[in-house]
């Protein structure tokens, strides 16, 4: 069944109580930075001044003195690990120091950090000078080791090809953060290492640009918004090189064929076509301009800033050949879309009884003979049904909003179809003779959660998805099931199947069936509300019915099976699979099932994409956003348990006065903490080793034992200063 996280799976951390490893004094003392928390919830930077009883007067870094409660108070980490690489070596791990260290970094466009094991991504929205030929290189050769999707990419394939266990690299993040071009850039990375001499890199590289044409589609969250999840599997032979490649995806959003909100685009495949596509084969297909389509112009938003239809369009092709689909397919692809976009401008008039006629248009003229039926057909299909009354069949004529609803349930059919054949077709271009277990690494790619101002059946799919992959993290990373069944989609499974059933009806039972469970809150109406572990989403039931439903008469997989549509297999198993009657709901938790199954028996590798801004700028770092990400995917949570291995741990002066003497040039002012450091610069202790506070140094397991060998050695004269250091630090 459905199953949610309770509660969002990180609570805010207590670090408060333990975090002073000495005490406020020492941080005046000393003259420390703090963090203070002032009224408006910003966290600054300070300096204690004085403390008396429970307030302290702090000195804030633009010169004010503000006077606050000793609890708004946190301990800053110290300058030198400012800006670390990793997330677990900050001495404090309070939410401002976090906050601030991926900012500072984010502001020199250093969008990767690590936070233990988890790869993040901030979104630079703006071209940052970190991928190429050369950054490939550095990342194979091991000359760089700062956090990069190449090194995620690079660690996959060496663990794959050393276990020769299957790889995964997991991709997620709010809607906009970046997970599909991270997935590019990972994928970048395994064709340059993988790449032989067949080509088949180039193909798989051209795959993400049709993809996104059919797939994506500018929303108000992401111009280029992924509306379909994907799992791409690479395959590797036994030396190394790509061999082939397999895309499964994940439920197209369909509705958004026929029906947008404002401000928001279709798919981009539709202005693309219209704006680049050459005029004969534009007059072949009797296609117009964007703005003359219902189903386009219905939003008031036909074009994106900063993007080219026209010659996206001319890369489309480039691709489509590439991945040898040839030239005759290509055009009877378009032939799809273009029957789409005519469809939706087929209008109806009503009788005096409230029966419809189709308007004999150009639109339906247009729409019928690139389906391949006469118009006359496609006219009666749209405007009437057969049904079985008794031993006869009579045809009953549909009312408006019936007519409406088979015509868009046609178009989206017929949109959903040719997107399957598409990706058929690319697996085909893409295909590896033998299967090889252990040799592949996947990488996934879902749409991100959403939560809009309304949200329907395709926003509950959508968070869904994340849930479960939020499930497979938790699970993988703590070791921890938190599986709440709240059984929503079979509840809407069940009022599918009953035909009285209505929107309405199928909220009330909700309420009925879930009142009880902590995630779950019946909403005013046919509202629901979901707490999902990335924030609470109000659900609008009206539609639920039907998009799960998803119903096309009878009549109208007549018309298709019987047109001379030049794609026949484009609808031949899409309507096999309308006799199965599985409901939309259903088939997409089997399958995400069935991928979380494969994702289980594989390595994972995580990336967490973060949207520093809602507003898609570069340069801008909204904290609380960031925050509320970092929270609720679980990532600080990551850090302390990555982080909670220090067993050992030592003052700056005990470390220093012990072996401080091993450092080839002693500096005698140089305080304790200062020779610590260097000490471990020197000795090449890993930055994953160990942690620097104000006060004290931590140790992971077994790395005093090393350092005590050296001094033992230095101190019985075996050894010579000089030759207990690689130097190798510059
Ligand atoms: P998403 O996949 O996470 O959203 P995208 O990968 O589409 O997000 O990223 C959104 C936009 O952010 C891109 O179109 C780029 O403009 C920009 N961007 C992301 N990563 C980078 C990068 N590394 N360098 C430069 N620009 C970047 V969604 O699919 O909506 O969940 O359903
Ligand atoms: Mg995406």
């Amino acid at each position: 069944d459905v199953d949610f996280a309770a509660e969002p799976f990180v609570s805010q951390p207590k670090f408060r109580e333990s975090e002073w490893d000495d005490n406020v004094g020492y941080f005046i003392k000393k003259k420390l930075r703090v963090w203070c928390q002032l009224p408006n919830g910003q966290w600054e930077s300070g300096l204690i001044q004085s403390t008396s009883g429970e307030k302290s007067s702090v000195l804030l870094s633009d010169g004010s003195v503000v006077k606050v409660s000793i609890v708004v108070l946190l301990p800053a980490n110290p300058d030198i690990l400012e800006g670390v690489d990793d997330l677990i070596q900050l001495s404090y791990l309070n939410e401002p120091s976090v906050l601030y260290n991926l900012q500072y970094r984010y502001s020199h466009d250093i969008i990767y950090s690590k936070a233990g094991p988890v790869l993040i991504a901030i979104n630079p929205f703006k071209d940052v000078q970190l991928y190429g030929n050369d950054f490939v290189t550095a990342y194979r050769q091991k000359l760089f080791d700062g956090p990069h999707v190449y090194g995620i990419a690079d660690s996959a394939y060496n663990e794959m090809m050393r276990d020769e266990v299957n790889q995964s690299i997991i991709i997620s993040g709010e809607s906009g953060a970046g997970k599909t071009e991270t997935a590019k850039i990972a994928m970048q990375y395994l064709a340059a290492r993988g790449g032989g001499s067949n080509g088949i890199e180039c193909e798989i590289l051209q795959t993400s640009r049709i993809l996104e044409a059919f797939g994506n589609a500018k929303t108000s969250r992401n111009d280029n918004s992924s509306r379909f999840g994907k799992l791409i599997e690479i395959h590797f032979s036994t030396t190394g090189k790509i061999c082939g490649a397999k895309i499964q995806t994940f439920l197209l959003e369909k509705s958004r064929v026929v029906q947008l909100a404002p401000g928001e685009r279709s798919y981009h495949i539709f202005y693309q076509l219209c704006a680049g596509a050459p005029s004969g084969l534009k007059d072949r297909l009797n296609l117009k301009m964007a703005s003359e389509y219902n189903y386009l112009n219905q939003s008031g938003c036909l074009a994106i800033n900063d993007v080219d239809d026209a010659s996206k369009f001319h890369k489309l092709m480039e691709a489509l050949n590439t991945v040898r689909i040839c030239r005759e397919d290509q055009v009877h692809a378009f032939e799809m879309l273009v029957a789409v976009l005519w469809l939706g401008n087929i209008s109806f008039q009503v009788d005096s009884e409230n029966h419809v006629e189709v308007v004999a248009d150009e639109a339906v003229t247009t729409a019928a003979s690139l389906i391949g039926c006469s118009a006359k057909d496609l006219m009666l299909a749209l405007s009437s049904h057969r049904i079985r009354a008794g031993k006869d069949i009579v045809a009953k004529r549909l009312t408006l909003q019936q007519a409406i609803d088979t015509r868009d349930a046609l178009a989206k059919f017929i949109y959903a179809s040719l997107f399957d054949w598409l990706v058929e077709e690319i697996n085909k271009s893409l295909e590896i003779g033998k299967r090889r277990t252990g040799r592949i690494i996947s990488i996934l790619d879902i749409y991100g959660f959403e939560s809009f101002q309304r949200n329907s059946f395709e926003q509950f799919c959508i968070n869904y998805a994340n849930e479960r992959l939020q499930q497979h993290f938790n699970r993988h990373l703590f070791k921890l099931e938190q599986e709440k069944p709240i059984g929503l989609i079979s509840l809407l499974d069940e009022e599918s199947n009953f035909p009285k059933a209505t929107d309405l009806t199928f909220a009330n039972k909700l309420k009925q069936h879930l009142n009880a469970n902590p995630c779950f809150k019946g909403e005013r109406g046919g509202a629901f509300s979901i707490r999902h572990y990335a924030g609470e989403v109000l659900y609008d039931a009206v539609g639920f019915l039907e998009k799960n439903r998803d119903p096309l008469h009878s009549d109208t997989i007549q018309l298709l099976s019987s047109c001379s549509c030049h794609l026949p297999q484009l609808f031949a198993s899409n309507m096999l699979n309308r006799f199965q009657k599985q409901s939309v709901g259903t088939k997409f938790k089997v399958q995400l099932f069935k991928l979380m199954q494969q994702l289980e028996n594989s390595t994972p590798h995580f990336i967490r994409c973060i949207k520093p801004n809602s507003k898609q700028l570069p340069g801008m770092y909204e904290k609380d956003l960031v925050l509320e990400q970092l929270r609720c995917c679980g990532v600080l949570e990551v850090v302390r348990i990555s982080r909670s291995g220090y067993p050992t741990r030592m003052t700056h002066q005990e470390f220093a006065r012990r072996y401080g003497f091993l450092l080839s040039e002693v500096n005698a002012c140089q305080d304790p903490l200062s020779v610590s450091v260097a000490v471990l610069h020197q000795f090449d202790v890993l930055p994953d080793m160990y942690q620097v506070g104000y006060t004290k140094l931590y140790f992971r397991t077994g790395q005093i034992g090393a350092l005590e060998n050296a001094r033992k050695q230095v101190l019985q004269g075996t050894l010579e200063v000089q030759k207990c250091f690689r130097g190798h630090r510059a």
